[in-house]
């Protein structure tokens, strides 16, 4: 297994019900360490650009508008093979699909409002970690 690194947000839905240190812990209890971290309120431009791959979607206005709806948690967790086991932590896009015992099975309220997002692959990741974070602000 190789150690990599993923990007993870902890969504308004979550950050506005006070779940932000539940979430984490269930991260750290699987072996991701939090290497960086930081709480803010998404602009609409900047919604729009990270979720750019998915404009042409009919739920792409309503998930800038739930993402600019409340602070997110930004954050970039370091493990081996950090992108998948994060994924397999949040569990499945729609949360009445996700397997029990996930964070979105567990807190996410419907498919929109899903408590977590997580890179799908080492290439994503570089890029998504890079949208919020300087080298400099991550930490092992
Ligand atoms: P995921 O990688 O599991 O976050 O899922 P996607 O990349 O397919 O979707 C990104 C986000 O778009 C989801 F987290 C929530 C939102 N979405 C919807 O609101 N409705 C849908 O039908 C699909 C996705």
């Amino acid at each position: 297994m190789a150690i990599e690194r993923t990007l993870s947000i902890i969504k308004p839905d979550a950050t506005r019900r006070n779940l932000t240190g539940r979430i984490n812990a269930k991260l750290e209890a699987e072996g991701l360490r939090i290497v960086a971290q930081k709480r803010l309120l998404l602009t609409k431009e900047q919604a729009e650009a990270f979720y750019a791959v998915h404009r042409e979607q009919p739920f792409f206005v309503g998930l800038v508008a739930f993402m600019t709806s409340a602070p997110v948690v930004a954050q970039v967790l370091e493990g081996d093979s950090a992108v998948a086991k994060n994924r397999d932590i949040m569990g499945a896009t729609d949360p009445t699909k996700a397997a029990p015992g996930t964070i979105r099975a567990e807190f996410a309220e419907n498919i929109e409002a899903n408590s977590v997002h997580g890179s799908d692959s080492l290439e994503a990741a570089v890029q998504e970690i890079s949208f919020f974070f300087a080298g400099i602000e991550i930490t092992s």
